[in-house]
């Protein structure tokens, strides 16, 4: 097939039916780019014989030469399927999981997904992932089985071993998409409950005959759609390389024609437990029972078995030509002479099943249109969280309609999402490009240099004329005028532009059209009360928050390293957008409609953990630097970029392959100078846990280590701080006042248990849906909240109910007062302070009247409420070991004690300081509420008044004293550094499973667990390994294990280190093993300065005491 032209696409792009909006996605060198290639190749773009060597999709430099993708990139594709036309939109994605953010902008646009797997790795931990994406895109999957040629050539299976290998697989991939089936159906099975229970009572209906369901809904749930097998056309068999793929129904087409047996038969029958009887002409079931060969080993597999022995392996050339000839295709004299015995085979094969017909009839057949989007789908994508789809106001609901019927009419809102944005030379747009000239414009040209040749020489001629009349230089003027263009065309030269990739989900999107930019938070209730009615685009429109008004300037046809320009696209196509860099800073919403609420966000499988520091080589390069940061932040969809309180410029990545990506683009793209950049910045937390029970020689401790930790304790207070105000007691109690003795906090520091931990750490999103909730019923303001998130609420607080059990932790949860830092860390507040009331944060769950009563009571102490929070934000933020995060620890506020400040006129407040000398005694009311109650309004006054002495405002006395108890309260108890750590997941050959256990352990990995994969000699070892070990990890590995090993690191969670970096010896048998300086290698301590010496804060080191000069004895004689 020929280059599809453009006019082609355009008129293809009009019929949403027959558009497809595609990716693929698999785990990293499956070989996704190598099968794009083969598909891109069917439409005449590259030539069939580079297809799977070339890579065209792979169009950054770094790309080609690392092997693997880093960007998502796009192509359309036209491919006839029977008599009907149809537009691919085809998107590649990565594999490498640093990439992952990429896969989520691309599954974004897309309506179904090729999910790519190896024959011989199987389901790998990324082929999980993309699988989870999908299905929570809520995008069809269909399953391309690649690499089959490695069972034949390197593992030698044979076709019935190979046979049993693919059904693995199939197991393998269908047992994923099913746990994510039932827990879907799960979770819909008890929304379903919750419901009836609801409707149940309020119709108060209690009848006597009700009969338990305990059927989990899963016989009832449609799931004929949902798996992978080939008799259901969702599956190919593939070589990607070799250029070859075939899905069932081509083979029940061949042998119906030459057995005779009915195609619908064959289909139903090529793939399970069949075997052919020749005499009786049947079919039959049972071969594996009857030791027959199956259908598909039989008829399919055998066949291309022996291609590969007569071709690769015997190099029969009789055989050979006689294959030829019966298959009917023709083979070029060059390729059959070839030295290379694989070109000979992919000519073969990719006359006799060619790859890209495979494929693109079965996504044009089993891959939805735009059409059929479901109601489902556009409800989750418009749904503004947390509240109820129902309670958007009716304009966007109707907007719904507008999705379903998927229409590009003049009077449809246009709506559009753009997944991330890109960058590209200003110069590679199609509007800069050269293209051969037409002959009328070169005879245009003609005529203007002549022109300007004519008018140079006249310009001459007067010059010299003017020069002999007044001696003035020639030509002057315009030499200047020339220097002056020059550089002005200068930077145009390197430039880089934005494109937006972006899908049109309703209306047609038109060059130069002004549309509405939706940012992530924009409220459309809200909009659509402040902007005036019908109002459009190109109005003059007030402004509004998150709302902003852009034109897109142009409209290209992605086609791989290639842009077409449009002048419209209509609805169901990807499609690229110059013009929103101003606005749009990674993705968004764009609509003619104010209606539209924006998409929800994007959701990303990596966490970006791996930060470095940049600077310019040459200081006064840092405005280049800043504004190429700021480029890279917009044109990566993960990366991010921030300024440290200490100034530095930090870069924030994925991983190593990424972070090496960003800094390439930095340097070659977007800033264009020489950086430096540091070692990696290793994030830590800082966590106190139980005092151990044995020492550092195993010991019993019993009570000394205790007794040992006070002490130090009580010697650290009396060096350092006037300890009237400060005050600890033996259990770990800190009290402390503020420096003008009106206030007084008692604060205790509780290790969380992990799994407690892990809830808060899990749950992020939903505290901070939480706050939010709690923040506008603290306005006043009600929220209509969804049904869901209520549930999530409540469901949170019951497991944080059941996890937090004991005495220690009775009523806990009803207690608590705040998370932290940033309000939704896995740090808690107690309020513990008896008598001191205020309303829950678990009041939306509806205990309305009691939070009524709360705010009649202590309406003098909430004021200041809001300080302690302040307070434990702070100290959480930042710990005392390294100034690093708090993580799982629980500060209970035992006593919050305000002097009752009506008795105190400001100049008392000072005279009672200067006379101040014990502990405060009197004036103190303990849980203060009634006396807050009697004169609130006054008492608050006169606060105001009292605050005015010489400390500052109270408030700011109490934040700051709320903070330093809570990081005494931390220090009193034992405390530990914890480490970030990454799972990975590495395939090993037996021969150097050894070295790659060296590795691990000589950077602290751990195994968890090794298990053989069948039918294969591959080791799978699933190990975890703290991030600050990891650099260069990957490489290492690589390097030990010749490349037969690749890691991929993923973030997986926080773990303790065991080791005590504040331990100094204690018991008589540690000092007599440790000796007084303790200085044994101690892993933790060593993090914790490495962290406070970059951090430019004091490090307390042994400098060598007493230093002697090492003699060698045998010299000494
Ligand atoms: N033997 C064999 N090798 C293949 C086949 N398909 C791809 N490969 C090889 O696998 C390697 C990876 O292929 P790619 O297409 O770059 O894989 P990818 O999935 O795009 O990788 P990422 O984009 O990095 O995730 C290349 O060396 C290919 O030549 C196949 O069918 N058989
Ligand atoms: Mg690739």
């Amino acid at each position: 097939m020929g280059h599809t032209s453009l006019e082609k696409i355009i008129a293809l792009q009009r019929n949403p039916a027959n558009i497809r909006n595609l990716c693929i996605l698999a785990h990293v060198d499956h070989g996704k780019t190598t099968l794009a290639d083969c598909l891109v190749a069917s439409n005449g773009i590259i030539s069939s014989r580079l297809a799977g060597k070339l890579r065209y999709l792979d169009s950054r430099e770094d790309e080609q030469i690392r092997g693997i993708t880093m960007k998502s990139s796009a192509i359309s594709l036209h491919y006839r399927n029977g008599d009907q036309d149809y537009l691919l939109n085809l998107i590649d994605s990565p594999g490498h999981v640093d990439f992952s953010s990429e896969v989520s902008t691309a599954v974004r646009l897309c309506d179904g997904a090729i999910i790519v797997v190896d024959a011989v790795e199987g389901v790998c931990p990324q082929t999980q992932a993309v699988l989870r994406q999908a299905w929570l895109e809520n995008i069809r999957p269909v399953l391309v089985i690649n690499k089959i040629d490695r069972l034949i050539l390197e593992l030698k299976l044979t076709s019935q071993e190979a046979y049993s290998h693919l059904q693995k697989i199939l197991e393998q991939v269908n047992a994923v998409t099913g746990a994510l089936f039932t827990s879907k159906v799960m979770e819909e099975r008890a929304e379903k409950e919750k419901k009836e229970e609801e409707e149940e009572k309020e119709s108060d209906i209690l009848s006597g005959d009700q009969v338990y369901d305990w059927s989990a809904g899963l016989e009832e749930a449609d799931d004929s759609q949902l798996y992978f097998s080939p008799d259901q056309g969702n599956v190919v068999f593939a070589s990607a390389v070799d250029g070859w793929g075939f899905s069932i129904q081509q083979f029940a087409h061949i042998y119906s024609q030459k057995m005779g047996i009915k195609a619908e038969v064959l289909l139903k029958t090529l793939w399970g437990d069949f075997y052919l009887n020749a005499k009786a002409k049947k079919i039959m079931k049972g071969a594996q029972a009857k030791g027959k060969k199956q259908l598909f080993v039989h008829l399919v597999l055998d066949n291309i078995w022996s291609l590969y022995d007569a071709v690769v392996t015997r190099r029969d050339k009789e055989k050979v030509e006689k294959v030829i000839a019966s298959l009917g295709v023709k083979v070029l004299a060059r390729d059959s002479r070839h030295s290379d015995p694989k070109v000979l085979l992919s000519a073969i094969c990719s006359q006799w099943l060619p790859l890209a017909q495979a494929v693109l009839s079965m996504v044009c057949e089993k891959l939805p249109s735009p059409i059929d989007m479901t109601a489902e789908r556009v409800e989750k994508l418009m749904s503004v969280w947390p509240l109820r789809f129902d309670s958007l106001p009716e304009q966007t609901q109707e907007l719904k309609r507008a999705f379903l019927q998927c229409s590009s009419g003049e009077n449809q809102p246009l709506i559009i999402f753009v997944s991330k944005m890109f960058a590209v030379d200003t110069k590679a747009l199609p509007q800069n490009r050269q293209r051969p000239l037409t002959q009328e414009e070169i005879a245009q040209r003609r005529e203007l240099a002549r022109q300007r040749h004519a008018d140079r020489m006249a310009a001459d001629q007067t010059a010299a004329e003017s020069q002999s009349h007044e001696g003035q230089p020639a030509g002057c003027d315009s030499a200047k005028m020339e220097g002056l263009t020059l550089k002005d065309s200068q930077p145009e030269e390197d430039q880089q532009t934005f494109v937006a990739f972006a899908r049109v989900y309703s209306g047609v999107a038109k060059k130069g059209r002004r549309v509405f930019v939706l940012g992530p938070k924009y409220d459309p209730a809200r909009g659509l009360s402040m902007l005036p009615e019908g109002s459009r685009a190109w109005d003059h429109v007030p402004a509004v928050p998150h709302l902003s008004v852009c034109s897109m300037d142009s409209l290209y046809l992605l086609m791989g390293r290639e842009l077409e320009e449009l002048d419209e696209v209509p609805v169901g196509n990807v499609l690229g957008i110059r013009g929103l860099e101003e606005c749009v800073l990674k993705s968004a919403t764009l609509s003619t409609s104010p209606a539209c609420p924006p998409f929800i966000p994007l959701n990303f499988e990596a966490t970006p953990i791996l930060r470095v520091a940049i600077e310019p080589k040459h200081p006064s390069e840092m405005p280049k630097l800043v504004r190429g940061m700021r480029l890279l932040n917009q044109a990566d969809p993960c990366a991010e970029v921030l300024i440290q309180e200490t100034g530095e410029h930090v870069l924030v990545t994925a991983g190593e392959v990424h972070l090496q990506r960003c800094l390439d683009d930095l340097r070659k793209r977007f800033a264009k100078i020489e950086i430096s950049v540091s070692e990696p910045i290793i994030p830590f937390r800082e966590t106190v846990v139980r005092p151990p029970k044995v020492d550092m020689v195993n010991e019993d401790l019993g009570k000394q280590h205790k007794v040992a930790i006070i002490h130090q304790l009580k010697e650290e207070a009396s060096h350092g701080r006037p300890s009237d105000t400060l005050h600890v007691d033996h259990s770990g109690l800190v009290t402390l006042t503020t420096p003008n003795r009106l206030a007084t906090v008692s604060v205790r520091a509780i290790p969380l248990p992990q799994e407690v931990t892990c809830l808060l750490e899990s749950s992020t999103e939903l505290i901070r849906t939480l706050e939010q909730v709690n923040m506008s019923l603290r306005e006043g303001k009600s929220l209509d909240i969804s049904p869901r998130t209520l549930e999530a609420i409540a469901g949170f607080k019951a497991q944080l109910e059941s996890l937090l059990q004991g005495r220690k932790w009775r009523n806990a949860v009803e207690h608590i007062w705040a998370f932290g830092p940033r309000r939704y860390g896995p740090n808690i507040l107690l309020n513990l302070v008896e008598g001191y009331q205020r309303p829950s944060l678990w009041q939306c769950l509806g205990r309305g009247d009691q939070a009524g009563e709360a705010r009649a009571q202590a309406a003098g102490m909430r004021d200041l409420d809001n300080s302690i929070v302040s307070g434990f934000q702070l100290a959480t933020l930042s710990g005392p070991m390294c100034e690093e995060p708090l993580m799982g620890v629980c500060f209970s506020v035992e006593r919050w004690d305000i002097q009752s400040a009506s008795l105190l006129q400001p100049q008392d407040v000072l005279d009672e300081h200067s006379k101040f000398h014990g502990p405060i005694t009197d004036n103190r009311v303990e849980g203060s509420s009634e006396t807050w109650t009697a004169g609130s309004c006054q008492a608050r006054r006169r606060l105001q008044a009292a605050s005015a002495d010489c400390y500052g405002p109270v408030s700011g006395q109490l934040i700051a004293a709320m903070k330093e108890a809570c990081r005494h309260a931390f220090q009193a108890q034992p405390q530990r550094l914890m480490a970030a750590m990454y799972t990975c997941e590495i395939m090993a050959t037996a021969e150097v499973l050894g070295r790659v256990y060296g590795v691990l352990g000589k950077r602290e990995g751990r195994v968890l667990h090794e298990e053989m994969k069948e039918g294969t000699d591959m080791f799978i070892i699933k190990a975890v390994l703290p991030v600050a070990e990891s650099f260069g990890f990957a490489d290492e590995i690589r390097k030990r294990t010749s490349g037969l090993a690749s890691p991929q690191l993923v973030f997986s969670h926080w773990e303790v280190i065991s080791s005590d970096p504040c331990w100094v010896p204690t018991t008589e048998e540690e000092y007599l093993h440790f000796g007084e300086k303790a200085d044994s290698a101690n892993q933790a301590l060593k993090y914790m300065n490495a962290v406070r010496r970059r951090k430019g804060l004091y490090v307390e080191e042994k400098i060598v005491e007493h230093a002697e000069k090492q003699r060698t004895l045998s010299k000494n004689k």
